[in-house]
């Protein structure tokens, strides 16, 4: 039976962990997916490994906004028509306390996680809201809701992610437009390895102890939001491994 067409999705940070997944299953429901990220060669895999021609590499960085637009303009047409949009791309650098923490580093977080998920969703939202419907998935972090040490900055990035989701709620009412945010807990990906340098024994070490969750299960739970009836508006899922306690996140040094 041939799959029903959903429409077109836009995934940031598709090159790796949850973005990869997420922009997978999307195609696996029938939607047409623009993968952004970075890295051209793991997009270019990701594409490849699909057959139907649904999902189309988009390199771009999101702190780069004019880099976005022009992107965005040269679109195919057949991917141009976005109806979801998921601010997944992101990233932590370092797990010290902030009192010796690092100025590069608060800047790559603040001008990724929360400029760059800014400057796509300006640029995208105004499709959205004048196509009338649309679905907004921003991925947040329990690190926003419970505080660990060393997650200062990184979790302040996120605290932004869930409340901008509600402020954008607010303002796209009327325009029939969704806004989820989906706050995951220790889940492993690419991640530690970037928050820890590109040192992959001590990312590996901090799930020693712990089952962490994986990059399906989120991607699941986006997957979720987006499937429910018209009517219904999913504004938060909270996620974390059954070992997680809320005082532990990448807390310190392995
Ligand atoms: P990964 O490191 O595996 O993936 C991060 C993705 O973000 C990559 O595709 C990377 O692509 C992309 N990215 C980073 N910076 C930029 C940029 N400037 N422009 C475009 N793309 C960028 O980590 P995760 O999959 O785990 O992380 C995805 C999201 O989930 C992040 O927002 C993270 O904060 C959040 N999160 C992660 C958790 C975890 O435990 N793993 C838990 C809770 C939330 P590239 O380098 O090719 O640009
Ligand atoms: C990163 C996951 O639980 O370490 O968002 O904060 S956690």
């Amino acid at each position: 039976m041939a799959q029903e067409k959903r429409g077109v999705a836009m995934v940031s940070g598709a090159s790796s962990g949850f973005g990869r997944r997420i922009a997978q299953v999307l195609c696996r429901q029938g939607y047409s997916v623009v993968a952004l990220a970075r890295r051209a060669d793991r997009l270019k895999l990701l594409a490849d490994e699909d057959t139907t021609g649904a999902i189309l590499p988009l390199v771009a960085d999101v702190r780069d906004r004019d880099g976005l637009a022009l992107a965005l303009d040269e679109l195919p047409a057949e991917f141009r028509d976005i109806s979801v949009l998921v601010n997944n791309a992101g990233l932590s650098r370092g797990f010290g306390p902030l009192q010796s923490g690092s100025h590069d580093s608060w800047r790559e977080m603040i001008d990724t996680n929360i400029t760059g998920l800014l400057n796509l969703s300006g640029l995208v939202l105004p499709r959205l809201a004048s196509r009338g419907s649309g679905h907004v998935v921003n991925i947040g972090s329990i690190a926003a809701n419970y505080p660990y040490m060393g997650g200062n900055v990184y979790a302040a990035t996120k605290a932004f992610v869930h409340q901008l989701s509600l402020n954008m709620r607010v303002d796209l009412q009327g325009t029939g437009v969704r806004v989820s945010c989906v706050a995951p807990g220790m889940a492993k990906t690419e991640f530690a390895k970037v928050r820890y340098g590109g040192d992959e024994e001590c990312a590996d070490a901090l799930y020693r102890d712990i089952e962490p969750l994986t990059p399906d299960d989120v991607a699941e739970a986006v997957a979720w939001c987006l499937a429910q009836p018209a009517r219904v508006n999913v504004n938060m899922i909270e996620l974390m491994p059954v070992e997680q306690h809320f005082g532990l996140g990448f807390a310190g040094s392995p």
